[in-house]
């Protein structure tokens, strides 16, 4: 069997979740329309009879202005050593810039096969273009493709190619794992996705979701207990709503999808607290959301 490691790399808000799960043709990965949606290295694996890929999906490139976000560009090019391919995901309406520079360095340094995929193609006509300037300006892109998530373009071509670049190897994953994150990892997840597609301006960024307990009910019913931390208490405010409108429309939107994950029902038990600059200073909940391994 071929089988191997691929991390995917790019600017925030470029479509790397969403390529990964049109890879699964499923979601698997949380997605949304705010940048800096993917917080840390996730692992999705992809098992069929001749073909095991692990995919990495990584937080965008960006220049970070807290703690968090260092731990996010730290993470996402830890996630590039030692793969055996990086997909250089770029977005066609967005251009050339910073990010796609540093990505340009950390590719060369890494030595590895390298595709460049050109996502979101549906929104420009002239999408050849940041190709041609992505190619001069790196020069170390083995294949380059063309897709729309959305429009289920180039993708089957991309998955494709990349089960063909992969060397023969071992089963490194069970057949019938599909991440290596746990239930409680994945709940806060969608928890926080929901927040994201519900609020606006700074809310997003400014929200961290731990699941604090995870239970199993003898009504087969699974219990699930989290905290969404935020950093004031306006925002707590938005978070709860009027007359609790707004956390119930997120635990309803969560508990229905995390129904689908773990199918059974769930219960799912949120409370809001306020914990300043967290994102700067909060050592706990940096390593509750993840970045354990990034801080150490
Ligand atoms: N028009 C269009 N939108 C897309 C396409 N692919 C993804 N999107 C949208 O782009 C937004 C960002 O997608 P994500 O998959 O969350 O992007 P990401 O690169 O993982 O972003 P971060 O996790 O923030 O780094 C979402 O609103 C997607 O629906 C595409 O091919 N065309
Ligand atoms: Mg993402």
């Amino acid at each position: 069997m071929r089988s191997g490691f691929v991390t995917l790399i790019g600017r925030p808000n470029v479509g790397k979740s969403s390529l990964v799960n049109a890879f699964f043709g499923r979601k698997i990965l949380i997605v949304s329309d705010k940048p800096q949606t993917t917080r840390n290295r996730i692992r999705c694996i992809y098992t069929d009879e001749e073909n095991q890929i692990i995919f990495t999906d990584t937080p965008g490139i960006h220049k970070p202005i807290h703690r968090l976000g260092e731990f996010m560009v730290k993470a996402a090019i830890q996630a590039m050593k030692g793969c055996d391919l990086i997909l250089f995901v770029v977005d066609s309406s967005k251009g050339f810039g910073e990010p796609e520079m540093r990505m340009c360095e950390l590719v060369k340094t890494s030595q590895t096969n390298t595709f460049l995929v050109v996502n979101k193609i549906d929104l420009v006509d002239d999408y050849l273009q940041i190709a041609e300037v992505t190619k001069d300006r790196c020069g170390v892109f083995s294949k380059v493709f063309f897709t729309s998530v959305i429009k289920n373009q180039g993708i089957i071509e991309l998955f494709e190619a990349i089960k063909l670049s992969l060397p023969e190897g071992p089963m490194y994953f069970p057949s019938q794992m599909t991440t290596d994150r746990p239930i409680s990892f994945q709940a806060a997840e969608l928890i926080r996705e929901k927040i994201l597609l519900l609020t606006r301006e700074e809310v997003p960024h400014c929200v961290a979701v731990i699941v604090d307990q995870v239970i199993e009910k003898e009504e087969g019913i699974l219990y699930i207990a989290a905290t969404i931390y935020v950093e004031r208490q306006s925002q707590k405010g938005i978070l709860i709503g009027k007359a609790g409108s707004m956390i119930k429309q997120i635990g309803t939107l969560a508990r229905m999808e995390i129904e689908s994950v773990v199918n059974k029902k769930v219960y799912l038990d949120l409370h809001v607290k306020v914990k300043k600059n967290w994102r700067d200073k909060d050592f706990i909940i940096l390593n509750e959301i993840g970045m354990k391994d990034e801080i150490e």
